[in-house]
């Protein structure tokens, strides 16, 4: 059962309460523009409330259109229809442009260790301190429409309602990113958006145009070791790593600055699946990840991330053999560890998706005192671009004032007008400077040296701002250090689920000269790796391409691998329990419990769901067994007779869920009267195929010994 509070009783002409300054009113007169402000408002169904078009007229009919005559035609004189087909066919907004599909909850981030020596940022100045936050999970390349598992870098905005106003931090699952410089922004995204003259593929890098524009940038190959792993199917998006990207600066009160990476840690421990079960799930449950994020909210297991950063100064900056401005480059957490400051939970569901998660508008110029920019070109970039796209998805400039958007603290200034205003500033006062005040009127808000942002510290030691040039810096030249540096980090099944992705998405190239390009890139990163590519595709290998800067070799990072660092966690984890009629139910009720116990779900599935008589009574399943296939679950079991298991042994279904949950490397926990079923399955004894009785054991980790035996990973 939902365990989320009840919503607080509603009265007629309901106003939500999530406008900002709910407890602090946020248009305040004290310090503001003088008069009374109008708050923004949001309208509550109440469900008992009559209903009226949009003026406040009370409604009769909700069926029928005003017609002359019983048969006659619609007269033009219904407003409440043509009111309410008008509204409907303006309900869409245009959708973004990348980022079009994603999942949004509300939470709160608290601070764990105060960091005053680093940074003056209000949120980090006390341990204890916290904020509301909202999050927005994302695909990339797809559109809003599009489903949840592709292969694709999963976008993690954060937005921090602080003391001191919003703090977005828009980032990826992903460390680093494909370009170094924003003017390379559009030519990225055109390449992996759908094909322009046929519309397609959607959600898809694998195609022509995208690995046409990644061979001639040699930029992106560090980030495409990322996309092309694990990481970018992950199983959920509670279990996937939040990165800030760019490189920022700390500032504290004294004015001193220092480097700062920010790390998003998953509680959950991360988790992907694999290339085939995330192409199966896709059929199976397009909304997979934003359904599992829902309900386990919904269910009060909130998701939480730690926050860690990683500081730096300049003279540990100058000696790395990478420049710390450049997107496509990470520091390894060997060089410098992750320092964890703070924790993010998800605590509560939206209750509208298009108020707020569709409504939801992020601006990485959004920083709060005590952090600034630094100057990674892509960042500058950023810093314009998502100001006006809001404008463009939004249609105003008061975009703002939409609640999701509006900060938690009072803000006051002389911006006035423009479309959609829906604050009503009193006075006259609409410019600065201005002496009203000397006349008694409100001369609203004067600047505030010592506590708002001054000069930008974006300063840059090792820069010579008088020259205007289009240029890069030498050391982002160097392309593939860090790429072989990922690559080598990883476990061997790791490297081979990189190379199988790299063959399945230069497989559906259809480009010779695309294809032999990029495996001539690879070449630069790994010898062995290009070989493998090569093979996959039955090409000859190509030379290698010429490397603008000779790779240097680094010191591979545990860090980096997702196996490695696997935790034997159940917490979070949904484990499906297979019956039919007759199947014992004490087994059943045993075996959930052990899975409850140790944090994880259990998901009942039967050939019927509406009730099954069981030894011992009756039982209703959570999911019919044709519409549950294992690749929606962590690990499966199974509680049947004999008869059931023969009969399920015929069904394809039945079959394939064993088949599935095998070659997926999950763990099989299953009873005698199963084993006809595995047999038929072609499941083998291992490791991760255990009784009942040795299910706790093993849990729902992934056994990936067995992953030769199913697929060739040559
Ligand atoms: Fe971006 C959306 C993350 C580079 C331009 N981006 C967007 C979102 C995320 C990121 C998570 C979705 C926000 C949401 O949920 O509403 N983007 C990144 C990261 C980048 C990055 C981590 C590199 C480090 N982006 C980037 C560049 C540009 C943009 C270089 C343009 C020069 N991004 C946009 C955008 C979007 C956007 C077009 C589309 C919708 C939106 O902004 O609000 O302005």
């Amino acid at each position: 059962m939902p365990k989320k509070p009840a919503p607080s009783p509603a009265t007629d002409n309901q106003l939500h309460d999530h406008q900002p300054g709910a407890e602090q009113p946020a248009f305040s007169t004290e310090q503001g523009n003088g008069g009374e402000l109008h708050q923004t408002v949001a309208y509550g169904a109440h469900p008992a409330a009559y209903l009226t078009d949009n003026f406040g007229h009370r409604i009769a009919d909700n069926q029928n259109s005003l017609r002359a005559g019983e048969r006659g035609p619609t007269l033009l004189e219904d407003f409440v229809l043509r009111e309410k087909i008008f509204h409907f066919d303006h309900e869409r907004i245009p959708e973004r442009i990348v980022h079009a599909r994603g999942s949004g909850a509300h939470g709160v981030f608290e601070c764990t260790k105060a960091i005053p020596g680093l940074t003056k940022a209000s949120i980090f100045q006390t341990e204890g301190a916290s904020c509301p936050v909202f999050v927005r999970f994302s695909t990339v390349a797809g559109g809003a429409g599009s489903v949840d598992t592709p292969r694709d870098v999963r976008g993690f905005a954060v937005k921090l309602y602080t003391d001191s106003g919003n703090w977005d931090l828009v980032g990826n699952n992903i460390p680093v990113f494909f370009i170094q410089d924003a003017m390379k922004f559009p030519d990225l995204v055109h390449s992996v958006k759908m094909e322009a003259d046929r519309g397609y593929p959607q959600a898809a890098s694998a195609h022509d145009t995208f690995w046409d524009f990644i061979g001639l940038m040699p930029e992106a190959m560090h980030m495409i070791m990322w996309a092309m792993s694990d990481r970018t199917i992950p199983r959920s998006l509670r279990m996937i790593e939040g990165f800030g990207v760019h490189t920022f600066r700390f500032v504290n009160e004294k004015g001193d600055g220092k480097f700062v990476k920010f790390h998003w840690k998953p509680v959950l421990g991360i988790q992907s699946t694999t290339w085939d079960e995330a192409v199966k799930i896709a059929g199976a449950d397009p909304d997979f990840h934003r359904r599992d994020l829902f309900e386990a909210i919904d269910a009060g297991d909130f998701p939480a991330w730690d926050l860690g950063v990683q500081v730096f100064d300049e003279a540990f900056a100058a000696k790395q053999p990478y420049d710390v401005l450049d997107a496509t480059k990470l520091i390894p957490e060997e060089d410098v560890p992750v320092e964890i400051v703070g924790r993010m939970t998800l605590n509560r569901n939206v209750d509208n998706f298009f108020a707020e998660t569709e409504q939801v508008a992020f601006l990485p110029s959004n920083i709060i005192p005590g952090i600034d920019f630094s100057n990674d070109p892509l960042l500058q970039g950023r810093l314009f671009s998502y100001l006006d796209t809001q404008k463009s998805r939004l249609g105003t400039t008061n975009f703002h004032q939409i609640p999701i958007n509006a900060p938690k603290c009072p803000f006051h200034n002389f911006q006035r007008d423009g479309m959609m205003q829906t604050l009503v500033p009193t006075g006259r006062a609409n410019y600065e400077p201005n002496s009203l005040a000397e006349a008694g009127e409100n001369g609203g808000p004067r600047p505030s040296p010592a506590t708002g942002f001054n000069a930008f510290t974006t300063n840059d030691e090792r820069n010579d701002p008088t020259q205007k040039l289009r240029v890069r810096a030498e050391l982002f030249a160097d392309h593939f250090s860090q790429a072989r540096m990922f690559y080598l980090s990883q476990t061997e099944n790791e490297q081979a689920h990189i190379a199988s992705a790299l063959v399945f998405e230069l497989s559906k190239v259809t480009l010779d000269h695309v294809r032999v390009r990029v495996v001539g890139q690879l070449r630069n990163i790994d010898d062995n790796l290009a070989k493998r590519v090569a093979d996959g595709l039955a090409i000859d290998l190509p030379a290698k391409e010429k490397a603008a800067r000779a790779p240097v070799d680094l010191k591979p990072s545990d860090a980096l691998s997702i196996q490695k660092n696997a935790d034997d966690t159940m917490e979070g984890r949904k484990v499906a329990i297979l019956f039919a009629e007759g199947s014992d139910k004490a087994a059943i009720d045993a075996l959930k419990a052990t899975i409850e116990k140790a944090g994880g779900t259990a998901f009942l599935v039967a050939p019927k769901v509406g009730g099954i008589k069981v030894k011992g009574g009756t039982l209703k399943a959570d999911g019919q067994l044709a519409g549950s296939p294992s690749v929606l679950f962590d690990a499966i079991a199974s509680i049947l007779t004999d008869d059931q298991a023969k009969t399920l042994s015929k069904q394809g279904a039945a079959v394939q869920w064993f088949m599935d949950a095998f070659g997926h490397c999950k763990t099989i926990a299953h009873d005698e009267a199963t084993q006809i079923l595995l047999d038929k399955a072609g499941v083998e004894k291992d490791s991760g195929v255990v009784t009942l009785d040795g299910f706790a054991k093993v849990g729902t980790r992934r056994h990936w010994a067995r992953e030769a035996k199913v697929r060739d990973l040559a």
